[in-house]
């Protein structure tokens, strides 16, 4: 395979290494997709080291999408109900220039100017897009996706433990001796961390695994003990696992005396979470709650994974200090095969992070609200002192509710389908459809939500394009140009970065390279947590992947790992369990003022939308082992619309007889804000009183099947992540049949028109 080219899967946050090779070269017959295009072969890289030549069915097949329904020009129109016509880059330039300048002059600023990216950009992408928005425009109005996933995790890990950035590695999958996953369904979502996760507790006996989820998922199915709390109720469960470690004495004092603050609030609101009471609210035993306890009790080193079951919560960033505490109340952290670990969602999310792509961050894990972060960051960007705003920008959903109040006068997505992945749909759409100008950079065409663009961007997708990824243990890996995009569509930063030329702003754009793009972004990487010094395009494609971790600290881990005060608080490792750089804050310091980890002390709140009488069932939303998000890329994959053919709802087998609904029956689900229909899959792998539904059928791939027309917009107050994962719904039998039946193949939905109609109406 010399003609083959290393890169990173450009699907879910395990960042898989693959190895992709032209379609005519080794001699066999070419194979094509569907639509006659020859396909790139691909094989998991084995020389990469998180996945060491695993993928699962997603990379595997993902070169059989890559020249389906691609979005290849421009397109423009001047009002949602016109066709689109085809233009060039240079009109396409021009009109975002009038547009922007006419938002200045009108207003005398840009904070009128909104733009919505992705966790699947590349690092390049992301930092291009900062220095354009935050710095040359002024405004902090650039957020992502990641807010909908991973922001309540980077708010948890920065009041916790000082600054954002998972302390683990996936190597303590394999030392750990009890994994704790909650709100994970980590078998169908990360599958090659839980490869490995399952090798090493299949190959030894006392290694356990814990799951918590309201669903009895894959994952949950092989766990040595699965908690199927009632949605919402993870505060509870988590301060009750608190309550009986404290009574018990197993928690660790040294550790919590040494390198913690903020025990003693803590340990007051733990006293109200006695078993009884907690198993009672979780909808669980008081023997499964005090094995769950024992467990952490009895283990030397527990590693937690978590994701969405977490995150999307109206108390996502309380769910996840909660969790912390734990680790920290039992000095389980900053050890092999210990501590909290998020498990990122998309490929490049944590590349996000790091180049500060979120409304209230800036590259290098600063905030926007300090003024030093923001003075090193003007002063490197040579802008005028104060030209950063301290403002936050508007969060995704503030974006929307912006249209809604004519406070945003232009709104550019790029690399995110909020047509259907944003909560309350019908209100989005709403939105959406007020905007005086929606600029959509996408790769596909159509999307669901091309249909409220006013100008199309074609986006030279993974694969056409050279840049880099950041996956969840920080491994970052090069990911190479290994054919030319269709048509005229162009690289994202290279978009971004002609706007910024076109605006005036020539000196700070004129990158020759996506290298040079990177070498400058690793620069304000310097001398802060996520130190990239070393990481450049150049070591990438002569070392493969690397990691980043601490470089300050580093050494000190090495040099203290056998003094008193280290060995006793780090309970007997030793030599033999060496302290690497792979893991974060092994010296035991934090990046507090102070060094120490910080307590919280949150008590549970709940679900925002609890069920009522009129809305008995929580619904949650979640994700199959094949698809992706908005099908763009797994829709047009045979293989995967065969294992996933269409959507369904799983109901209990308890409340099913209650209504009369038997398997196949179709079923209407009512929450205040939208309907939707599905079949009936009746199974008592959900938990009672609660129903689960794909998030992956959007208005173009099945009818009334989409979640978001059901979810609701309310948030964590800090992480501003929405609750994606709970609604109060209602339940009706559908008698006469719909048409389609659900037996239709989604080549009915299969979006091909030039124009899609905009519908106000979807849902009555
Ligand atoms: N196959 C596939 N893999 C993916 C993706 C994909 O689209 N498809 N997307 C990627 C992305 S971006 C993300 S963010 C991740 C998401 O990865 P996960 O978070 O693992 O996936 P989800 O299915 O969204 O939700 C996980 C589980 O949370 C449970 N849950 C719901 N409510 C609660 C609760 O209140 N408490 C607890 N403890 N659990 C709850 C659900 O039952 C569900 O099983 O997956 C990534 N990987
Ligand atoms: N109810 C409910 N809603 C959810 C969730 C849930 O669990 N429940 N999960 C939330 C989460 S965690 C996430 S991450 C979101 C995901 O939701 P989205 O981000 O909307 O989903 P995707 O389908 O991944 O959209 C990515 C888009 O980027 C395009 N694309 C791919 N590569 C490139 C590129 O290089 N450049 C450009 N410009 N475009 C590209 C693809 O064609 C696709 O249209 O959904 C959120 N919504
Ligand atoms: S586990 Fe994730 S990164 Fe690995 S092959 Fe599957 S989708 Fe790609
Ligand atoms: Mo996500």
């Amino acid at each position: 395979m010399s003609d083959s080219v290393k890169t990173l899967c450009p699907y879910c946050g395990v960042g898989c290494g693959l190895e992709v090779s032209p379609p005519a070269s080794s001699g066999r017959a070419t194979h094509r997709d569907s639509q006659g295009n020859p396909i790139w072969k691909v094989v998991g890289d084995k020389s990469h080291p998180s996945s060491k030549g695993m993928v699962c069915v997603k990379g595997a097949t993902v070169t059989e999408s890559i020249d389906k329904n691609r979005l290849k020009y421009p397109m423009m129109r001047d009002t949602l109900s016109e066709s689109f016509q085809q233009i060039s880059w240079d009109e396409a330039f021009n009109k975002i220039v009038e547009r922007v300048q006419n938002i200045r002059q009108n207003r005398g600023d840009y904070n009128a100017i909104c733009m919505y990216g992705s966790g699947q950009f590349q690092t390049e992408d992301y930092y291009i897009a900062q220095k354009l928005i935050k710095g040359c425009l002024g405004t902090n109005n650039f957020d992502a996706n990641s807010r909908l996933c991973m922001s309540s995790a980077v708010a948890g890990y920065t009041q916790s433990l000082g600054a954002d950035g998972p302390p683990c590695c996936y190597e303590d999958l394999e030392l750990t001796d009890c994994a704790f996953l909650i709100g994970t369904n980590t078998a169908e979502c990360h599958p090659i961390v839980f490869n490995r996760l399952r090798k090493h507790h299949k190959k030894n006996r006392n290694v356990k695994m814990i799951v918590v989820d309201p669903r009895c998922t894959k994952t949950a199915e092989v766990a040595d003990l699965h908690l199927a709390i009632n949605p919402g109720t993870d505060i509870d469960l988590l301060n009750g696992i608190a309550h009986l470690l404290m009574r018990w004495g197993e928690i660790d004092s040294l550790f919590i005396d040494e390198c913690t603050q903020g025990f003693s609030n803590y340990a007051q609101i733990i006293t109200d979470y006695p078993p009884e009471i907690v198993a009672q609210k979780c909808g669980i035993q008081i023997s499964e709650l005090e094995q769950a306890a024992r467990y952490w009790a009895d283990s030397r080193k527990v590693l937690s994974l978590w994701s969405m079951g977490i995150n999307q919560s109206q108390e996502g960033t309380a769910k996840v200090r909660t969790l912390i505490n734990l680790h920290l109340m039992t000095g389980n952290i900053c050890k092999p095969g210990t501590g909290p670990f998020s498990l990122t969602g998309q490929p490049n999310a944590m590349g996000g992070r790091e180049a500060g792509g979120l409304a209230h961050i800036l590259p290098g894990y600063r905030s926007v609200k300090n003024a030093q972060h923001r003075a090193e960051v003007e002063k490197f960007w040579g802008l005028n002192p104060g030209q950063i705003s301290e403002q936050p920008g508007r969060d995704a959903w503030s974006m929307i509710t912006g249209l809604e109040t004519g406070e945003v006068d232009l709104l550019w997505i790029a690399a995110t389908n909020p047509a259907v992945s944003m909560p309350d749909l019908q209100r989005t759409k709403a939105a959406l459809l007020k905007s005086p100008f929606t600029i959509y950079q996408d790769a596909y065409y159509p999307t669901e939500t091309a249909a409220y663009a006013h100008l199309l961007l074609p986006a030279a997708q993974w694969g056409e394009k050279t840049g880099t990824m950041t996956n969840s243990e920080r491994v970052v890996t090069l990911c190479p140009k290994f054919r030319e995009p269709p048509g005229e569509a162009k690289a994202d930063w290279e978009i971004f970065a002609e706007v910024g030329c076109r605006l005036g702003f020539d000196n700070k754009f004129s990158f020759t390279d996506p290298a040079t793009v990177h070498t400058e972004f690793v620069q304000l990487t310097h001398q802060r947590p996520c130190d990239m010094e070393e990481i450049s395009h150049e070591n990438l494609a002569s070392n493969g992947p690397m990691q980043w971790y601490d470089t300050q600290k580093a050494e000190i881990e090495i040099e203290e790992n056998d003094s008193g005060f280290f060995s006793s608080l780090l309970k007997g490792f030793t030599k033999k369990e060496p302290l690497q750089g792979k893991r974060l804050y092994t010296d035991l310091r934090f990046h507090t003022e102070d060094g120490r980890a910080k307590f919280a002390a949150y008590h549970s709140r709940g679900l925002a939308e609890p069920p009522s009488e009129e809305y008995p069932f929580v619904l949650t939303v979640g994700r199959l082992y094949g698809h992706w998000h908005t099908q763009t890329r797994t829709g047009r994959i045979e293989k995967i619309v065969k294992m996933h053919p269409h959507p369904f709802i799983e109901i209990h087998p308890r409340d099913a007889a209650k209504l009369n609904i038997t398997e196949g029956d179709w079923v209407e689900i009512k929450s205040r804000r939208g309907t939707a229909k599905f079949p009936a899959k009746i199974t008592k792998a959900i938990t009672p009183k609660t129903v689960f539904v794909p998030m992956h059928w959007g208005a173009l791939w099945a009818e009334d099947a989409e979640a978001n027309s059901l979810t609701h917009s309310e948030a964590c107050p800090i992480s501003l992540q929405p609750e994606l994962k709970a609604c109060a719904v209602q339940l009706v039998l559908i008698t006469s049949v719909p048409e389609p039946s659900k037996e239709s193949s989604h080549q009915e939905h299969l979006p091909n028109a030039d124009l899609i109609p905009v519908s106000t109406s979807n849902h009555k």
